[in-house]
């Protein structure tokens, strides 16, 4: 903890990072520590108020943790992250936020301009690495220019379509202060970075460190920054045109229909046109459980025979079959209307029968207000819905006796059934593994929308820490469920240790199966063997909570399953159910997703 005679105000390039961050929203530093990033650190603690620093256990965390707090929060997340191996044990957390839209801001250390060159500690160019998953990555080389550069960050984080923004700073720009008689001038020989322990001569301008800047700075903002309006009305009134031409109509909402605050009008305009819907990803929980509308259970028959297929807010990536859909039972292909929040994320691989691009919400309204003028008839009441909600009645009464499961080794089912009892409306759930969490996605059906959380079209495991982490911080007062693999959990669960010591209660529940469950069984069925797929069989996970401070306890009966979760729940604490399940059980799935 710092002096209080240490704690007067500061204005080196730190501290301006932080109140650049703070006016765009940002609440929450997540972070693990090194020197180049001290003056960010010292920015955050003599802030008024001071702004939380979240420091973790390993960077990955840092970054998830930063992303969950954008998709649950949707305002900005910030991770600041030292410079070199800080940043690129970053790079898959990064990349996971570029997949899936993330507006995230990632703030890095580097080493000083003045020994660029000569081999400093952790000297790396940062921006060359980070320019292909980012929106933008650049270097910010003067005490002056880091407030501004930040801002600009977080402007472009945040604008659509969102995603990460990487800026990496000069050590002597972070620890310097400007100049006060320039605008733009190179960091002060004085104050802070004096009292930053750099050395006055570090501040030289070089002009090859500015022809890096030149050469790894992207041209620009993406385009799509400039593209937040309204979307073409002529694209809605020929979308609204295609639904009076459909007798079965589907309307898929993705994740970007809850990030752009749309999930109001998506609900209005499916309840007012009677579309059957989908969802998933951060779409899931738009239309809640048991509503009549929603037939994500009956999707092979609904994506199978559909005539038109509106998907919104969602690339037609390999979770939405590419955008491939009816022929199925005798029926045509059907057509495909793409909707997104910006032009860049329409779909190219696939001919469209229509799009439109822009505020989702507009989209929306427009789209309801183009039928109504055409007096839409809505056919598919009569028929395909009452078909659709029959083909989802008979999928939730197949499940009920596996999720009621006695078997022994336990089934993973078996866990939903007794997790689905105890979850109140506004649990976060999150889900971290393979098989394990496949499960979950089809199972477990949110109530509300901004309460679930996946890796996302990237796959990444090792999320789900991180993800915990901020959904606890961001949702104090809901239930926060990590749902994690046994292979997952091996890339996080040291930070374990970060929501005990920042007395973060979460209930991690540990899908146990001693494999790489949706890694073994592929390849005994593309091979009839299978290798680097064994794990130990029932290692205790919940020990090694429980030596991180936490709790934790193993089950191997089924009808151990609800009582230890409630403990958990109960507990106050963080806490890993850890659940030995059987290793013979495949995910049954139809795509292997490539
Ligand atoms: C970082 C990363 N490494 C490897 C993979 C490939 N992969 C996908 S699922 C999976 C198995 C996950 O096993 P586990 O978490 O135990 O869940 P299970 O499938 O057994 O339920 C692996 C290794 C990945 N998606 N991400």
């Amino acid at each position: 903890m710092a002096q209080d005679n240490q704690l007067q105000a500061v204005n080196h390039g730190g501290a301006q990072a932080v109140a650049a961050a703070r006016a765009h929203g940002a609440r929450t530093i997540f972070t693990l520590s090194g020197g180049h990033i001290f003056p960010v650190y010292d920015g955050a603690v003599k802030a008024d108020p001071p702004m939380p620093i979240l420091d973790v256990r390993h960077e990955q965390t840092a970054v998830f943790a930063a992303e969950a707090t954008a998709r649950l929060t949707r305002s900005p997340g910030f991770a600041v992250l030292t410079a070199g191996p800080g940043v690129t044990n970053g790079v898959s957390a990064i990349t996971t936020a570029h997949f899936n839209g993330s507006s995230v801001v990632v703030l890095a250390g580097r080493a000083p301009d003045y020994r660029w060159g000569s081999g400093s500690l952790q000297e790396f160019d940062h921006p060359g690495l980070l320019g292909p998953i980012t929106k933008r990555a650049w270097t910010e080389h003067h005490a002056a220019g880091v407030g501004p550069a930040v801002s600009e960050a977080f402007r472009l984080a945040c604008a659509r379509h969102r995603g990460p923004v990487f800026l990496d700073v000069a050590l002597e720009a972070l620890f310097g202060t400007p100049d006060p008689g320039s605008d733009n001038a190179p960091a002060s020989r004085s104050g802070s970075a004096a009292a930053g322990g750099v050395p006055p001569s570090m501040i030289v301008e070089s002009s090859m460190r500015q022809a890096q800047q030149t050469l790894h700075d992207k041209a620009g903002p993406a385009a799509d920054s400039a593209a937040g309006g309204d979307p073409d009305s002529g694209s809605l009134a020929r979308i609204a045109q295609l639904l009076a031409q459909s007798a079965r109509p589907v309307l898929v909402l993705g994740s970007d229909v809850w990030l752009d605050g749309a999930q109001t009008a998506a609900r209005a305009a499916a309840e007012e046109l009677q579309l059957p819907v989908i969802t998933n990803g951060q779409g899931r929980g738009i239309l809640p459980a048991g509503h009549p509308l929603l037939v994500t259970r009956a999707r092979s028959v609904a994506f199978g025979e559909a005539d038109l297929v509106i998907v919104v807010g969602t690339p037609l990536d390999f979770r939405l079959g590419y955008g491939e859909y009816g022929g199925k039972n005798g029926t045509p292909a059907a057509q495909v209307v793409h909707v997104a929040d910006a032009p860049s994320q329409l779909a190219a691989h696939r001919e469209l029968a229509a799009a439109a691009a822009g505020d989702l919400s507009v989209c929306f309204d427009g789209l309801t207000s183009a039928a109504d003028q055409i007096g839409l008839n809505r056919p598919w009441t009569r028929d395909w819905l009452p078909r659709l909600t029959d083909a989802r009645r008979s999928a939730e009464a197949a499940d009920a006796d596996l999720l009621a499961s006695d078997a022994d080794p336990i089934h993973p089912m078996r866990i939903y059934g007794e997790l689905a009892k105890l979850l109140d409306p506004d649990a976060v759930v999150i889900g971290d593994g393979g098989d394990f969490v496949s499960y979950a996605g089809k199972y477990i059906e949110p109530r509300q929308p901004g309460c679930w959380l996946d890796p996302g079209p990237f796959g990444c495991l090792g999320t789900g820490l991180g993800y915990a982490i901020a959904a606890r911080v961001c949702r104090p007062s809901a239930q926060v469920v990590l749902l994690l693999g046994d292979g997952a959990a091996g890339f996080s669960l040291m930070d374990v240790d970060t929501l005990v010591r920042h007395r973060l209660p979460v209930v991690m529940i540990c899908g146990n199966n001693g494999i790489w469950g949706l890694e073994k069984h592929p390849m005994r069925a593309l091979y009839g063997y299978d290798v680097a797929a064994e794990l130990q069989p029932q290692c205790r996970y919940d020990q090694v909570a429980a030596a991180l401070g936490g709790a934790g306890e193993l089950i191997t009966r089924p009808d151990q399953i609800g009582p230890a979760l409630r403990r958990a729940f109960d507990s106050g604490v963080p806490y890993l159910v850890n659940i030995a399940t059987d290793p013979q059980i495949a995910y049954p799935r139809s795509t292997t997703g490539i």
